[in-house]
């Protein structure tokens, strides 16, 4: 008999598939298309990690699936290859990142072909090569004529340890998102896309897309709309006024003081006198502070001091002192507030901690704990008492509009899309700076505007990136006047080239323009992506944006790039713990396939060991059992291409009907619905019933065993390319299974003969009766009352008999 050995057939059938280009994605076909795409893999040094293996094969999976049902399917690769490690790697070693990305890429394409993975790869690209960053800077310069990308300095957050600044998005509580060290505030000149201007849109399209509700909940409240008014305070004795945002102006009338940010610009203007040394050294110990401290400081007590100053509360004219304190952001609305000790609970703990009035302004409905911050019936509040609170914050804003005190606003908590790197392995921003002309873009037939290979690639160390020590280069003439001028040093951010990569697998190789419009329009959106949950509120965000700006210049018809998303949980290590290379806990895919193993159970154990969007840990036992039941499904059909002919079984060939179809169904509607793991789980039972029904019967009915083997083959396929595409040939069909066609179920073989019906009185379970599918209500109440746990309760009058068919029948009594 044929042995089962992965080292063997994967490599061929690898070797065939490239050969005969059966994963090849036909631009705009007659057949309906699916396009499914793993999230953008960084080709680092040490390979592909169990975590991509996981990633791609869901993927794979549904591409397979769909890809056997007919459609005309989109699976494409590539490398997300600008960015830090390749270039940290140059600094430490002096080898070019041009050939490490080259290295790692290498390796990493050759890694997924052992995986089996169904990728065009003829559509392969990565982000740095110059045929596509020459189309990354082609749509910065897009961005720059449609007033969506302009240099401001501001200050930013700034990484001292990869010496650039970062996007807000790249700060996670406090700490650099690469390199985990806390981030500083640093004034600096930067490059921004404006992606303040699609806050709404970005919002509003989540509705239209199939998404993790986590992840657009996360986007939702990055973005931190909120509505809301704006109100001016006048200073006692002074000309100057306070402008606050608050989202309840309806609490006006319980705003009994004010705080502004230690930053605020009027904090040295109105500080009188005999606070001023106070006031001074609170602001500079709050300057002192990171943006963590502060954070965690204003959450455990609240600081701050008083400015000596009052401001008259526009609705009761009375004088509310003028706070500094460290709670209050600088950074968000106008960097002022007004305080409702009453109804808000930062406020709250702020007006306990220094003997702050404290007035009730709103009354819940019934009595709570503590300080209430919901809605309720306005008291002490003038003209306004007894209004509902809902109500009177739109009455108070229009009245105080009258007087130009108050006006509708709308705030959001996202800024612009900080986007220029100091660093060097990127693509160059492509502008120069010219002192007759100012800012000038590079011409777009000059485009791309290549990287200069470096020798040294250390940052240049006056904040600007390497590229300004490639001097030649830096110095050109102004495409406007001709005089000199220097180019731009910054790079963009790798998630600038990520941000429309999706698209250019569409037509990978266009040489005039980004993509041909009729091959985007026919294979975007993407129907299916898949990846880990850490980008919520970056690369989605930031893609979607872009699509949006393609839209409105005309390039695309669609607004939402992603039709679903699906995030894959992490696969830990064998103890539950994370997988890092620090730990030595890696688990090397690689050596798995290499181990003999092979790809097929490698790709199902990451997708048996638990449903594909939870975190699960590693196990070698689930890998020896899946390889296990790879083996025993080979086995199975050998045994049968070995066995001679025997004479026909009806019983066998029921038996074996109904195994085919119950399976057909079970594992589709699984599949279909992204159940990897219950859909495998049914593949191993289907197995098993066919190993029973060989024992009862051998391989009578031979015609069925056929029809059973190669179903179960088909079912296998998504999941395991290279044994079935073997067993398939092995079973004497002509051409590939991954295009054989998706098995389809008869309802007439999943008929069950005998059924199980409940049996109640007065609604408690007493029993349960098995009656032939088709039984009367009479055979059923009969078949009952012969039982005696039913009979000892119905005695005395029945009043009534409730049935529900096939499932439940209930004796009142
Ligand atoms: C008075 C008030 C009364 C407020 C009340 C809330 C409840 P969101 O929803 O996040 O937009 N606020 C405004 N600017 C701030 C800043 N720079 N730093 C800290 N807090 C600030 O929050 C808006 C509310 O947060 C505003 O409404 C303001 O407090 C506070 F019962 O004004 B509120």
């Amino acid at each position: 008999m044929k042995r089962y050995n992965p080292k063997e057939i994967e490599p061929k059938w690898q070797a065939i598939w490239a050969e005969s280009g059966i994963y090849k994605a036909v631009d705009a076909a007659e057949k309906p298309k699916y396009y499914a795409l793993s999230f953008f893999p960084y080709p680092s040094g040490v390979g592909l990690h169990i975590g991509h293996t996981r990633n791609f094969t869901i993927t794979d999976v549904a591409a397979r699936l769909k890809r056997m049902q007919g459609y005309n399917v989109l699976h494409p690769m590539g490398w997300d290859s600008f960015g830090l490690p390749g270039e940290n790697y140059a600094i430490k070693t002096g080898v070019a990142p041009q050939i490490t990305t080259k290295q790692n890429t290498d390796n990493f394409r050759t890694q997924c072909k052992k995986l089996g993975l169904s990728i065009d790869w003829s559509r392969e690209f990565g982000s740095s090569d110059p045929a596509y960053y020459k189309w990354t800077q082609w749509f910065f310069l897009l961005l720059l004529e449609r007033g969506l990308a302009y240099q401001q300095e501001s200050p930013q957050w700034w990484c001292d340890t990869d010496k650039t600044v970062l996007a807000n998005e790249q700060v996670e509580a406090g700490r650099c998102w690469r390199c985990g060290n806390l981030v500083v505030k640093k004034n600096l000149k930067q490059w921004f896309f404006k992606i303040t201007d699609y806050a709404d849109q970005l919002i509003e399209d989540l509705d239209d897309v199939d998404w993790p509700e986590g992840i657009k909940t996360m986007q939702r409240n990055w973005i931190g709309k909120s509505k809301g008014a704006k109100v001016t305070f006048r200073i006692s004795n002074r000309e100057d006024s306070i402008e606050v945002f608050t989202t309840r102006p309806d609490t006006l009338f319980g705003a009994t003081f004010m705080v502004i940010a230690p930053e605020h610009p009027l904090v040295s203007k109105i500080t009188t006198p005999d606070q001023k040394a106070a006031v001074d050294a609170y602001v500079d110990e709050v300057s002192r502070k990171n943006e963590i401290e502060r954070q965690e400081g204003a959450a455990k007590e609240k600081t701050g001091i008083f400015t000596g100053a009052y401001a008259i509360n526009p609705v009761t004219n009375t004088e509310i002192p003028i706070w500094v304190a460290d709670y209050v952001l600088m950074g968000y609305g106008t960097g002022a507030i007004m305080a409702v000790p009453a109804h808000d609970e930062r406020d709250n703990e702020f007006a306990t901690t220094f003997n702050l009035p404290i007035t009730e302004v709103v009354q819940p409905a019934e009595p709570v704990q503590g300080c209430f911050s919901g809605e309720g019936t306005m008291v002490h509040s003038g003209a306004y008492d007894g209004m509902q609170s809902s109500a009177a914050r739109e009455k108070i804003v229009a009245d105080l509009a009258q007087q130009n005190v108050a006006k509708e606003q709308v705030n959001y908590k996202i800024r612009d899309w900080l986007i220029s790197r100091q660093r060097y392995w990127g693509a160059p921003i492509p502008v120069v700076h010219c002192a007759k002309d100012g800012i000038v873009p590079v011409p777009k037939d000059q485009l791309p505007l290549e990287l200069p290979i470096l020798e040294k690639f250390q940052p240049s160390g006056d904040g600007r990136s390497p590229l300004a020590l490639a001097t030649d280069w830096v110095h050109t003439t102004c495409p406007t006047c001709g005089g000199p001028a220097e180019r731009e040093t910054d790079t963009m951010d790798g998630f600038a080239c990520s941000s429309w990569y999706f698209l250019r697998f569409a037509d990978p190789n266009n040489a005039s323009a980004p993509f041909d419009k009729a091959k985007s329009d026919y294979w975007l959106p993407v129907d299916m992506y898949v990846g880990g949950a850490e980008h919520a509120v970056m690369h989605l965000l930031y893609a979607r944006m872009w699509t949006k700006v393609m839209r409105d210049a005309g390039l695309i018809h669609f607004g939402e790039p992603f039709k679903a998303l699906r995030n894959q949980g992490m696969l830990l290590a064998a103890d539950g713990s994370k997988i890092s290379k620090s730990k030595g806990n890696s688990i090397s895919p690689e050596e798995i396939i290499d181990q003999g193993y092979g790809a097929d159970a490698l790709r199902m154990i990451t997708l048996f060991l638990a449903p594909f969007d939870m975190s699960t840990p590693w196990s070698n036992e689930g890998l020896a059992g899946v390889f296990r039941f790879l083996q025993r499904v080979w086995t199975l059909s050998q045994k049968f291409l070995d066995t001679p002919e025997l004479p026909h079984n009806t019983d066998a060939e029921g038996q074996l009907m109904t195994a085919t179809h119950t399976a057909i169904k079970k594992v589709s509607k699984d599949i279909d619905a992204m159940g990897y793991n219950t859909a495998i789980a049914a593949l191993m039972q289907f197995t098993n019933e066919l190993y029973t029904i060989e024992k009862n019967y051998g391989f009578a009915a031979r015609n069925s065993w056929q029809v059973a083997l190669s179903t179960l083959t088909q079912l296998l396929a998504p999941f395991a390319p290279h044994v079935t595409e073997e067993l398939w040939a092995d079973l004497g069909h002509e051409g590939s299974v991954h295009v054989s066609g998706w098995p389809v179920h008869d309802e007439s073989y999943l008929v069950q003969h005998v059924i199980k019906i409940a049996i109640q009185v007065n609604g408690k379970l007493r029993g349960e009766v098995e009656v032939p599918h088709d039984a009367t209500q009479e055979t059923i109440e009969a078949e009952a009352r012969t039982r005696e746990n039913v009979a000892s309760y119905v005695t005395g009058d029945v009043r009534k008999v409730i049935y529900v068919p096939g499932k439940i029948l209930n004796f009142v009594v």
